[in-house]
């Protein structure tokens, strides 16, 4: 509820209100899982992302659009790459950053930072919330890449584990 002391809530929402406890369906048989919680009035995608201990994603793009990456439990470890020029033949990806975020933290990411991976070294499930807009990953997909050859495939459908709080089969 909001008083008139309050900040706006979703800009600065810190998370330890537990109230994405209720997308947040983990899966220990996958990398992670993509929960979806709001798509925005078609301008964004908002998920649920639950990462399995040990696991995490293959080395990514973000379809021309804004990703903002908030902890809301564990750590997660992200390591950036630069984006390979189409054409320059098979190289391997050349490795630019890493950075462990903590609870609370925030990332930014978008294609002209590069690629990345998101791993969870942890040994307890991992939780975050992000944000894309445009929703261009929704609608065309995503490319993951080869990290010995940066051969890149595309990945046609990023799916959901949920949708609103419902599983999907
Ligand atoms: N971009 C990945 C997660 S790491 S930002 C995805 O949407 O599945
Ligand atoms: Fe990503």
């Amino acid at each position: 509820m909001l008083t008139s002391t309050s900040p706006p809530t979703d800009g600065d929402y810190d998370g330890t209100d537990g109230r994405w406890a209720r997308y947040a369906f983990g899966d220990g048989s996958r990398g992670y899982t993509r929960n979806l919680v709001d798509e925005g009035n078609g301008k964004s995608n908002l998920l649920v992302l639950v990462w399995s201990p040990g696991k995490g994603s293959p080395i990514h793009d973000h379809g021309n659009a804004h990703c903002l990456m908030k902890i809301l439990k564990g750590n997660l470890t992200e390591t950036r790459y630069e984006f390979p020029q189409h054409g320059s033949g098979e190289q391997p990806l050349r490795k630019i950053s890493q950075k462990t975020y903590k609870e609370n933290q925030v990332a930014y990411m978008a294609d002209e930072l590069g690629l990345h991976k998101v791993i969870n070294e942890g040994s307890d499930f991992a939780v975050s919330l992000h944000l894309y807009t445009p929703p261009n990953v929704a609608k065309g997909g995503c490319n993951i890449f080869d990290e010995k050859t940066g051969r890149r495939s595309h990945v046609p459908s990023c799916n959901y584990y949920s949708a609103y709080g419902q599983l999907l089969k």
